[in-house]
């Protein structure tokens, strides 16, 4: 019988750390989701949306033919669903299950904000009172009592009971409009009010879009990918947009604070604690507990010299960002931290986790911790429940388990020695104050480097990885390219933690990466050239950003009006989806690499590619190649330039920019 064929791990992954990773695996003949991917290739009826599954008299496949052409007439499946309508319920249901699991998170934060409100919540606190002050006005909560003489601040649990209660009507309202889509610009409001597509509720437009994809209701796919509409905007402007709000409420705002990434985080004689999910609740509980001098005490007892906590997917982002907790890896990396062995306990929430830990675990010494009903892993090692009422004791529990586990190390342990230093933290309010808090209102200063060309525009590139392409390769690709271009990049998710490992986030980055324009602005300023604004529900700070950049005044009247694109060049889960629709329908173009899920209808294809910017300005498109998404990024953001008048400008910039280097070559003869 032929070998199976060795998986060349080199291509597996830009990042070294991940490769040497990846040839301890393969030394201790571990299979992790790289070989896997090597082994099962994807179905391409599946991939391109052209199957149909949501009854059982198929599922019905009607792959492409290979001959172009209109062909609807001809392929149906057997209900006489045609490739549209069969391509636009795939691509319903992935924009549903992505805004539930936002939506769902939401939720959770907003009833705990509820609980932490009524002094109910154990180790929870206020942390941000002039935020919730802020947003206040919002929800219509009023922030003082009383008149005239008798005037009085209101307390912080006061607003924050009353602000809890509205919150969570949201989820279940029925009618009218979500209260955060009041604060788009007003012309994106009227356009999603003229379609229709304002959401009533965070779960109406789920459950309806849900039902319309079932077998022989709504089978006009134009009207299905309108009520995705409403769907997506009910995640970034619903609830992905509360549940950061609130999140920062409670655990802080971000503001730029230092940390390392990529798994050299992890320490040898130290107990590792990996934190990897979505959800900041418990990890918040958990840092608090990993700081208590009896736990610190604990782990000695057992011969560690102390506890490294250390996140993965984007609940390392919240805790990076709010506490400098360092960040062991992106989503491809989960497997190959347990893979060092020095992984004492390893706690999931929920999204992202992959199935294949509860194997590796058992190959180490790692617990698997589980601590979400709404998310078990059959052979976890132990489910301790999250409740809100005990979080800290809960938290401390957690901890001890990890700690009574570090004498149980047995396979040799391996940490590589890499991490990268990062400064993260970019909220929607530090780079407010960073940018343009003293010259003509908000984002100002921004604006004003758009308009002036030295800053030649705005990218929000977000989003996984994906193990059908190359490990971090397009993020990185398509960011440096944009750099170089003087495009500002803003970051979320593991595309964030691919920048961190490639040191893209630090001020230092500017000058070995930017364009002159940028790295000059970036250097005066202070900051990286790409920044990091957070987890996956942060994407709406993005939203507010670029709101308050329209807000600035300059740049046009509405989001669609911007120098700006979107991209997910490593994309791979539903919520993606969601949120490049919602991207998309604020009035970003948005470009999507690895595979786009409706390419088996050139229809509907057409539709969400072309249609879709003469109804909201934004559109998506599908590159798999991170130089070609680049240029077309950049090719964009010119369109807008000069549509703006703006593009002598950057002409200026360059001509000037040419003179300079010409003046120093000179210099140089001389
Ligand atoms: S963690 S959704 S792999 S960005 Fe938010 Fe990363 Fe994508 Fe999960």
């Amino acid at each position: 019988m032929a070998e199976e064929k060795k998986l060349d791990v080199t291509k597996c992954s830009v990042d070294p750390v991940t490769v040497e990773m990846l040839q301890k695996a393969q030394a201790a003949g571990i299979e992790t989701i790289f070989d896997r991917a090597e082994k099962m290739k994807p179905c391409p009826i599946g991939a391109e949306g052209s199957c149909c599954k949501i009854c059982s008299q198929g599922p019905c496949r009607i792959p492409k033919p290979k001959k172009a052409g209109d062909d609807t007439k001809t392929r149906m499946g057997l209900c006489g669903a045609t490739a549209e309508t069969i391509g636009a319920r795939n691509f319903a249901r992935m924009v549903c299950a992505g805004a539930a699991a936002h939506n769902d998170h939401s939720r959770g934060t907003a009833l705990l904000f509820k609980e932490v409100a009524h002094g109910r919540a154990q180790g929870y606190e206020l942390k941000d009172v002039a935020k919730l002050k802020k947003i206040a006005k919002d929800w219509g909560v009023a922030i003082t009592e009383g008149e005239g003489d008798d005037k009085k601040p209101r307390s912080a649990e006061v607003i924050a009971q009353e602000m809890a209660d509205k919150i969570l009507l949201e989820f279940g309202q029925q009618a009218g409009e979500l209260t955060y889509v009041q604060r788009a610009p007003k012309k994106r409001l009227e356009i999603w009010r003229e379609q229709g597509v304002v959401p009533r509720g965070c779960d109406i437009e789920i459950v309806e879009l849900m039902h319309r994809t079932h077998m022989g209701v709504d089978q006009e796919y134009k009207n299905i990918i309108k009520q995705c509409t409403r769907t997506a905007l009910s995640d970034g402007w619903g609830g992905s947009m509360i549940s950061t709000d609130i999140q920062d409420v409670m655990f802080g705002c971000p503001v730029p604070v230092a940390g390392d990434i990529n798994l050299g985080v992890l320490k040898e004689d130290h107990v590792n604690i990996i934190i990897h999910g979505h959800e900041p609740l418990l990890p918040e509980m958990i840092y608090v507990a990993s700081q208590e001098p009896d736990m610190i005490q604990y782990a000695q007892s057992k011969g560690a010299k102390g506890i490294q906590l250390a996140g993965m997917c984007c609940s390392a982002n919240e805790i990076l960002m709010r506490h400098g907790i360092p960040i062991a890896g992106n989503y491809l990396q989960q497997e190959l931290a347990m893979i060092t062995g020095a992984v004492d306990a390893m706690v999931v929430d929920v999204q992202c986790e992959m199935q294949s830990l509860a194997n590796i675990a058992k190959c180490y010494h790692t617990k698997l911790i589980t601590t979400d009903n709404r998310a078990m892993i059959e052979g976890a090692t132990m489910h301790i429940p999250f409740d809100d009422h005990h979080a800290l004791d809960i938290a401390r529990k957690v901890v001890r388990e990890a700690i009574d586990n570090y004498p149980n190390r047995k396979s040799p342990v391996m940490i590589p020695s890499q991490s990268t230093p990062t400064v993260v933290g970019f909220s929607y309010e530090t780079i407010q104050y960073l940018l343009g808090g003293s010259i003509r209102g908000s984002y100002y200063t921004l604006n004003d480097n758009i308009i002036g060309g030295r800053v030649r525009g705005v990218a929000g590139v977000v989003g996984c990885n994906n193990c059908r392409s190359m490990h971090d390769n397009s993020h990185l690709t398509l960011i440096k390219e944009l750099l170089k271009n003087d495009v500002v990049v803003l970051t979320t998710g593991c595309s964030a933690m691919a920048c961190g490992k490639a040191g893209l986030l630090t001020p230092e980055a500017a000058t070995k990466f930017c364009g002159p324009g940028l790295a000059e602005v970036c250097e005066t300023v202070g900051i990286p050239p790409v920044l990091h604004m957070g987890s996956c529900v942060d994407n709406s700070r993005i939203l507010m950003a670029a709101t308050a950049c329209v807000k600035a005044g300059g740049l046009g009247n509405d989001i669609s009006d911007l120098p700006a694109a979107g991209a997910a060049p490593e994309w791979m889960s539903e919520k993606a989806i969601s949120i490049g629709h919602y991207f998309v329908t604020s009035g970003v173009y948005t470009v999507f690499g690895v595979t786009f899920p409706t390419t088996g209808s050139d229809i509907l294809t057409d539709h969400l590619f072309k249609d879709l910017e003469q109804i909201y300005g934004g559109m998506w498109d599908f590159v798999a190649d991170p130089d070609d998404m680049a240029k077309k990024m950049i090719a964009h953001i010119d369109k807008k330039r000069a549509a703006l008048g703006i593009d002598k400008a950057r002409e200026r910039v360059l001509f000037d920019m040419e003179m300079r280097r010409d003046i120093a070559a000179a210099g140089h003869e001389d």
